[in-house]
C-alpha cells in the first residue's frame, strides 16, 4: 500500500535520556537524573541521602525513606547526566534525520531546563533559546516538531518540595510551563503532546505488583485526576495561544488478550483494557470519566479530590488525536501460567505463538493492528503510533557496519500492519520509530539496550566517544519513507 502523501514518516527520543548536559546553563535536576543504571536483572536504583546523613539507594519506584534527601553519590553511575549529549550534537543528529526524509521528529522539552525548579515565576531564557534553536534547525529541512511536554521528568525541586503529582498546585506549575512553550515556540512547533504514557502510573502497579497496596492505588488515581486536569488546561491553553496547534494525548499501548476462551478470562481481559488502556483515553478524548470508572476506584476505595471546576476542565480539554507507544502484547488470565515470560516492563503468561526480544518483550505486528482498529473505532479521532522499535543487541561487523537485519524485519512487519489498519478505515497520520538514534533505556538504563537507525559510542559505563554511526536500517528506513510505505 502506499501511504498517503502527507504521512507522518519520523523517529523518537526523550529530554532526559538523550540530551545529557544534565547540570548545564542552569538546569535543575530531574529524578531521572538520581536514578542510577540497570540492566535486565538488576533495577535502576533512586540515590539519596538519609536523615542521619548516610547514602542510600531504593529500587526505582518504590520511596525513599522518611526524612532523606534525593542526592547524587560519588560511587554511582547516572547514564542520563549525559545521555547521548544531544544537547551538543543536535544539529549533527538533525541533518542524520533528514537524510533518512524525516518529515516529523518527536522530542521532549525538559522541564527542568525551563523551569529549574519547576515553581518560579518565568522560564530560564538559556533554556527556551536552547528549544528555539532546535525547532528552527527542524525548520531548516522541513521537519515538523512533536514535542512531549513531560516526558517521566518532573523537576526534582517539586518531588522534594510539593510531593510531587501528589499536589494539586503541580497541575499550575504544569500550565506555566506548558504556556511558555505553546508562546515561546508559537510558529515552529504545531504537533504537541501532554503527558507521555500517562496510564503508567496504574499499568505498572497491576503488572508488577505495588509495595503500599490500595494506598499506592488511591495516590496512582489521585495523580492522574490532577495530570488529567493539568493535561486539559494545556490543550485549552494551547488552542488559545494558537488555534493551529494539534494536541494530543500519550498511551501506553499494550495489546491484551485473554490467555483462554474460559469467560472469566474474557471478562478479566476486557476489564483489564479497560484500567489500563481506556480509563486515560476516555478522559483524554471524550472529557469525562468513564462508567466503569466507579468500578475501579471503588476496587481500591478511592475518594477523589475533585471539584467541580475540574470536570469543566475535562469537558473543555478534549485532545484533538490520540497518540500511544506500541511494542508488545500481553496475556490476561485468571489461570495459572504453564510458562511466564521474565524481562523487564513485562509479566505473566508467555504467548506460545509469539516471539520474545531479549528484554522479554513480545514481536507482535498484529497486536498493533487490533490495537489501532479497537482504538479508532472507540475514539474516531486521528491517531498516530509515536512510538515501536526493538530494544536489541548490535554489533559492529568486521567490515565496519552494524548490519541490523532484525530491527529493519521488526519495523517492515509493524509498517505492513499499520497499513491493513488504514485499509480498513483507521485515520493513522504518522509513525514515529522509538529511539531512532540510539539512547539511554528508560527501564533499565542501558546503552547496550538499542533502538536506533544511528549508532551513538557510548557503553554502559558511559565511555566512548559519542560518534554517530548509521546502521543498515538507517537506509532502508530512508527508502521506507521515499518510497511512501511501497518498499518495505
Ligand atoms: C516507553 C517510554 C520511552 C522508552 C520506551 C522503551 O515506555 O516512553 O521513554 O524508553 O518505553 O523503553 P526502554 O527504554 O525501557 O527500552
Amino acid at each position: 500500500m502506499m501511504f498517503p502523501e502527507n504521512f507522518l514518516w519520523g523517529g523518537a527520543i526523550a529530554a532526559n535520556q538523550a540530551e545529557g548536559a544534565w547540570d548545564v546553563d542552569g538546569r535543575g535536576p530531574a529524578k531521572t537524573d538520581v536514578t542510577t543504571g540497570g540492566s535486565v536483572k538488576e533495577p535502576r536504583y533512586i540515590t539519596y541521602i538519609d536523615k542521619d546523613g548516610n547514602p542510600g539507594k531504593t529500587p526505582n519506584g518504590s520511596p525513599i525513606p522518611e526524612g532523606a534527601r534525593y542526592a547524587v553519590l560519588e560511587d554511582c553511575y547516572y547514564p542520563n547526566h549525559d545521555g547521548i549529549d544531544f544537547f551538543h550534537r543536535y544539529k549533527e543528529d538533525i541533518a542524520l534525520f533528514a537524510g533518512m526524509g524525516f518529515k516529523v521528529f518527536r522530542m521532549s522539552v525538559s522541564w527542568s531546563r525551563l523551569y529549574p525548579k519547576g515553581d518560579e515565576e518565568a522560564p530560564n531564557p538559556k533554556g527556551v533559546a536552547f528549544y528555539r534553536d532546535v525547532f528552527l534547525e527542524c525548520q531548516k529541512y522541513g521537519i515538523e516538531p512533536l514535542v512531549t511536554i513531560w516526558h517521566f521528568d518532573t523537576p526534582l525541586y517539586l518531588e522534594e518540595h510539593y510531593g510531587g503529582w501528589n499536589n494539586r498546585k503541580l497541575i499550575d506549575f504544569y500550565e506555566r510551563f506548558a504556556r511558555t512553550c505553546f508562546t515561546e515556540y508559537k510558529g515552529l512547533v504545531k504537533y504537541w503532546l501532554t503527558f507521555n504514557e500517562i496510564n503508567n502510573t496504574i499499568m505498572m502497579l497491576d503488572l508488577f505488583g505495588n509495595h503500599g497496596g490500595h494506598e499506592e492505588y488511591r495516590a496512582g488515581y489521585q495523580q492522574l485526576h490532577y495530570q488529567f486536569v493539568a493535561s486539559a488546561r494545556a490543550v485549552q491553553a494551547g488552542h488559545e495561544i494558537d488555534p493551529a496547534n494539534q494536541i494530543g494525548c500519550m498511551i501506553c499501548g499494550i495489546t491484551f488478550y485473554p490467555g483462554t476462551c474460559d469467560p472469566k478470562d474474557i471478562l478479566a481481559n476486557r476489564h483489564t483494557w479497560e484500567k489500563s488502556i481506556f480509563y486515560c483515553g476516555d478522559v483524554q478524548c471524550k472529557g469525562k470519566y468513564p462508567s466503569f470508572a466507579k468500578r475501579l476506584w471503588a476496587e481500591h476505595g478511592v475518594d477523589l479530590d475533585m471539584t467541580q471546576q475540574d470536570l469543566e476542565e475535562l469537558r473543555n480539554g478534549c485532545v484533538d488525536m490520540y497518540t500511544f507507544s506500541y511494542y508488545m502484547s500481553s496475556i490476561v488470565s485468571t489461570h495459572e501460567a504453564k510458562e511466564t515470560v521474565s524481562g523487564n516492563f513485562t509479566a505473566g503468561a508467555k504467548n506460545p505463538y509469539l516471539q520474545y526480544s531479549d528484554w522479554g518483550w513480545a514481536f507482535d505486528p498484529e497486536g498493533l493492528q487490533y490495537y489501532l482498529e479497537m482504538i479508532y473505532d472507540r475514539y474516531e479521532k486521528p491517531i498516530m503510533v509515536v512510538e515501536n522499535g526493538l530494544g536489541a543487541y548490535d554489533t559492529i561487523e568486521e567490515d565496519g557496519g552494524i548490519h541490523d537485519a532484525y530491527r529493519i524485519s521488526y519495523h517492515r512487519e509493524h509498517i505492513k500492519k499499520m497499513a491493513e489498519a488504514m485499509k480498513n478505515g483507521v485515520d493513522l497520520i504518522g509513525y514515529t520509530t522509538w529511539g531512532c538514534i540510539d539512547l539511554v533505556s528508560a527501564g533499565t538504563g542501558e546503552m547496550r539496550k538499542r533502538y536506533g537507525f544511528i549508532y551513538v559510542d557510548k557503553d554502559d559505563e558511559g565511555k566512548g566517544t559519542f560518534d554517530r554511526k548509521v546502521k543498515d536500517s538507517y537506509h532502508w528506513y530512508k527508502k521506507v519513507i521515499q518510497s511512501r510505505g511501497t518498499e518495505l
